[in-house]
């Protein structure tokens, strides 16, 4: 009994506990800035296809929860207008690659609350009453009041999509593994600016029985929502 998705390294969730009360959508930073034309990524020099990928599989994936009264939740990474939250270490890296966090870009400041470039791409839009995150950093927990979210709407099970697979998607899977939840990555619906990348942090998520989680891709986890036996 239960409903689980067909997932790597074991069918998720590892109790068969899945049910749209308890199980959030949380689809990270797909905002321009990192895969839009102009945006950080773009500014970077990496290639866009890669992180534009996950839109489709994206909005199919949000199409059926919502349908299934699942939660939704998204991320937006960015700063404060006057950068106060901005570490001297992060500017100082971004603009050794062309791309300075905060400065003025083809879509505005990048990376910062209420410019273009930081906005999540129209195609994703948030639906209205769906939470919304803005975090100065990778992880999603840090600085932010998602935790306290989860945890008052009695969420158990967080299926993760968004950009990107290695930085800020895994950055927050680990932050909620090690708090207790119970992670599926959807392989289709993330991306990353380098493929490799992409392929050994979907790897690193199944070593060790599933050290952080598990991986299905969009297609097991719709199957799995929409005909689940939560019995
Ligand atoms: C990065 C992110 N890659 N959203 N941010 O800097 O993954």
């Amino acid at each position: 009994m239960g409903c689980f998705v067909e997932s790597d390294p074991y069918p998720y969730p590892f109790n068969g506990d899945l049910r749209p009360e308890n199980t959030v959508v949380l689809i990270i930073d797909m905002q321009t800035d990192f895969c839009g034309v102009g945006g950080y990524v773009d500014k970077m020099g990496y290639d866009l296809s890669l992180t534009r990928a996950p839109i489709e599989p994206i909005k199919k994936v949000l199409e059926v929860a919502r349908a299934q009264g699942f939660h939704i939740m998204h991320t937006r990474e960015g700063h404060r207008p006057d950068l106060s939250d901005l570490p001297e270490n992060k500017r100082w890296r971004s603009r050794q690659i062309g791309a300075g966090i905060g400065d003025p870009g083809p879509c505005g400041k990048i990376l910062v609350r209420g410019e273009p470039g930081w906005e999540i791409i129209p195609e994703l839009a948030p639906k209205p009453g769906e939470v919304i995150i803005d975090k100065p950093g990778k992880g999603s927990f840090y600085a932010t009041d998602l935790d306290l979210i989860l945890k008052s709407k009695g969420i158990q099970n967080i299926v993760l999509g968004g950009i990107t697979t290695d930085v800020c998607v895994h950055t927050t899977m680990r932050e909620a593994n090690d708090r207790g939840y119970e992670c599926l990555m959807l392989s289709d619906c993330t991306g990353a600016t380098d493929y490799g990348n992409y392929l050994a942090a979907l790897k690193m998520i199944k070593m060790q029985g599933g050290v952080f989680g598990a991986v299905a891709d969009s297609e097991a986890f719709i199957k799995a929502i929409s005909t689940g036996d939560r019995g």
